[in-house]
């Protein structure tokens, strides 16, 4: 494509069933961010659209969990995701919502538009119902497994794990959702878009025309389905929450989440444009518009030929130029999961730290998943911080400016004649914005930001290899050369670092006094002019970029997470059900003392059991217990213990045990004893 008049960026839109974590930002939200800004920082007409996806299964099981209605669950989710992008500097020029009426009205003429040219197909067929739900079974209502990876954990319209897209009656062993039923099968009538018929398109347009600049792991899995072989897929539902089928015959179904999603990309352009007095169709219309969809790797199939395919047939719409879509970001080792609560929630991170937004997006950027799979900890977020923005970046800034207020009260010194190093330094400097440029527009974030803290280093080196606070002692002169060209290198990483570290950027041109300047240097300027902060110019005082991240604080997150993963084990074990019910004679036959382990051995060959001596206040007895994988003999001699005396004598191993030492389990699932140190008995546990 020659130079784009314009460019349309889209990122998807997360359901409304929870906040943003840091998957989605690595995955997604970030890249997309630094394309934007970058576009705009080098004089492009952007628009960045976002928007809230409300509709789908999704929603609707989080409201049956919340025992709240589907609009009460994405009103309150739409708010947080929206205010959460805003604080963390995603800078949208629409974030819409897809239960807003624009975009009702923009999906139901979209649906109408290809019904009546007849690109869909009528079918009544059998699908999975549940008897007991009273419902149809589809996408997240259903679980099975995969017939192409063999994942048990497949949704009825997406295995996430190999990310097929499915018809519900293609899962094997599928398994209702709501009730745990194995579905039964009842006749309904869907529209379905026939991939089938895309695929000489789809062949000509990805396989042919974007073999070469689509990423690898995204150019890949669309081969492997069209290689597959396409089939139709339904574009309808047998849902009460969503958009309502316009046609006749749609009464009491919606249009699938995936076929109005991304129509919301649509709509959502429409409704910024509304707002900014622009007119929206060039920028899905015009040849000239460069369409880019950031996504993650599960949404390849959605974006890449089935909402293509949608728009092939419209016929009015340009198709995206690219969809850089990333993989996925797992966390200390383990997968992501917002039902495990083994995330870092966005609005947690905003809150616990405060004006760090840049840390978390320098850091998910430097491991983002661009290629394959990456893992995000919490000592690398510390090391990110403290060795590299604070220790490189933040060092030569604060250097440069306390050493400028310190010299020259602030003022640009007028430099000397260049010397060498000067002059291959300011060189260096000014093809930065070229090689940062490269790589962004190659969709690799983690080389442009690598590049950006390079040019970081440049600075730091120059410093202190010029070393001016020693210099100044001898040849003051000398000295003012090395800080002029120190204060053009701090200018231009103020312009460079905004796509990466916007709020950073904004406070490094707030100490240098960018405002000021009759004519600030765009990023283009950096490669072209000599001159970023002209002598005489005044700059601020010192303030430091980025703080130290001290242990305490990453050890604070990683407690969290131990939390969450104590609780989830806790959840996930089966409690037993209650046995049958005794009546209180039979409890009165217990007869249960308070007794003193005097001694303990483990059993030979038998690596559960302690035999132990045990003082019942009665006699001193036997009894063999199967605390040996728990606790160790010398763990326990002494401990006052409860036990049920008068159970029959039984022979285990040749050792004949008289009673049983009462054990539970805590919370954590860890074997402890009943403790009778909390009963004041002697000679036996009165239960009123
Ligand atoms: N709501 C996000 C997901 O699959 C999905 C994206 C829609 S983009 C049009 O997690
Ligand atoms: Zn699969």
């Amino acid at each position: 494509m020659n130079k784009p008049k314009r460019y349309t960026i889209t990122s998807a839109l997360p359901y409304t069933n929870g906040p943003i974590h840091i998957g989605h930002l690595a995955g997604v939200y970030v890249p997309a961010d630094i394309y934007a800004r970058f576009l705009r920082l080098t004089g492009n007409d952007v628009v960045f659209i976002g928007g809230s996806d409300e509709h789908g299964v999704p929603i609707t099981i989080k409201a049956k969990n919340e025992g709240v209605s589907p609009q009460d669950v994405v009103d309150k989710y739409h708010a947080i995701i929206k205010k959460s992008f805003e604080e963390f500097g995603i800078s949208f020029d629409n974030y819409s919502r897809t239960s807003a009426k624009i975009h009702h009205e923009t999906a139901s003429e979209f649906f109408k538009t290809l019904y009546d040219k007849g690109a869909f197909i009528e079918e009544t067929s059998e699908q999975l119902y549940d008897e007991q739900a009273n419902q149809f079974l589809a996408d997240r209502f259903v679980t099975g497994t995969c017939p192409k990876c063999g994942n048990e954990e497949a949704y009825g319209d997406q295995c996430e794990k190999c990310g097929t897209s499915l018809n519900a009656t293609d899962l094997l062993n599928p398994k209702s959702a709501l009730t745990g039923n194995v579905p039964t099968l009842k006749e309904t009538k869907h529209w379905y878009l026939p991939l089938e018929r895309y695929e000489d398109f789809l062949k000509e347009w990805i396989l042919e025309g974007h073999k070469k600049d689509w990423k690898p792991n995204v150019y890949g899995q669309v081969k492997s389905w069209i290689d597959d072989g396409l089939r139709p897929r339904a574009v309808t539902r047998d849902l009460d929450w969503g958009i309502p089928v316009p046609v006749k015959g749609g009464e009491g179904k919606v249009l699938y989440v995936w076929f109005d999603a991304p129509i919301g990309y649509i709509s959502s352009t429409k409704e910024w444009a509304a707002r900014v007095g622009k007119d929206w169709e060039p920028y899905w219309k015009s040849d000239d518009t460069k369409l880019v969809h950031f996504i993650g790797k599960d949404n390849i199939v959605f974006h890449c030929i089935i909402f293509p395919a949608m728009l092939k047939s419209e016929g009015s719409f340009i198709l995206p130029d690219n969809v850089p879509a990333n993989e996925f970001l797992n966390l200390e080792g383990n997968k992501l999961s917002t039902s495990k609560n083994w995330a870092v929630w966005l609005p947690d991170y905003l809150l616990e730290f405060p004006n760090q937004q840049d840390v978390l997006r320098y850091a998910l950027t430097a491991n983002a998943p661009e290629t394959k799979d990456n893992d995000f900890t919490w000592k690398d977020f510390q090391a990110r911080n403290n060795n590299e923005l604070v220790a490189i970046f933040g060092n030569f800034i604060n250097r440069v400016v306390v050493l400028t207020n310190k010299y020259y009260e602030g003022l640009v010194p007028v430099p000397n004649e260049l010397s060498p190093v000067d002059e291959e330094t300011l060189a260096a400097v000014k093809a930065y914005p070229d090689v940062i440029a490269s790589s962004i527009e190659r969709y690799r974030f983690r080389e442009a930001q690598q590049e950006l803290m390079n040019l970081a280093r440049l600075g730091n080196k120059y410093l202190a290899d010029e070393e001016p606070w020693k210099v100044i002692k001898v040849d003051e002169e000398r000295t003012k050369t090395i800080m002029y060209v120190a204060l053009q290198i701090a200018s231009a990483l103020a312009t460079l670092s905004e796509p990466f570290l916007p709020f950073s950027s904004a406070k490094l041109k707030s100490i240098l006094c960018h405002s000021a300047l009759d004519a600030e240097s765009t990023w283009n300027d950096i490669s072209s002019k000599n001159i970023f902060l002209p002598s005489g110019h005044k700059i601020g005082e010192a303030e430091l970029l980025f703080s130290k991240i001290e242990d305490d604080t990453i050890q604070f997150q990683l407690d969290k997470l131990e939390a969450s993963k104590k609780a989830n084990e806790t959840a996930k074990k089966v409690v037993e059900p209650q046995k049958e019910t005794i009546t209180f004679e039979d409890f009165a036959k217990l007869d249960i003392r308070v007794g003193t382990i005097l001694e303990a051995e483990k059993m030979p060959k038998a690596k559960k059991l302690l035999v132990l001596k045990v003082d019942t206040g009665i006699d001193v007895r036997t009894i063999v217990s199967g605390i040996a994988e728990s606790f160790s003999p010398e763990e326990v001699i002494g401990k006052r213990v409860t036990v049920l005396v008068n159970l029959a004598p039984r022979e285990l191993r040749g050792v004949v045990s008289q009673g049983m030492i009462l054990m539970t389990e805590n919370v954590e699932g860890k074997l402890v004893f009943v403790n009778p140190d909390d009963v004041n008995v002697s000679n036996g546990l009165h239960i009123s």
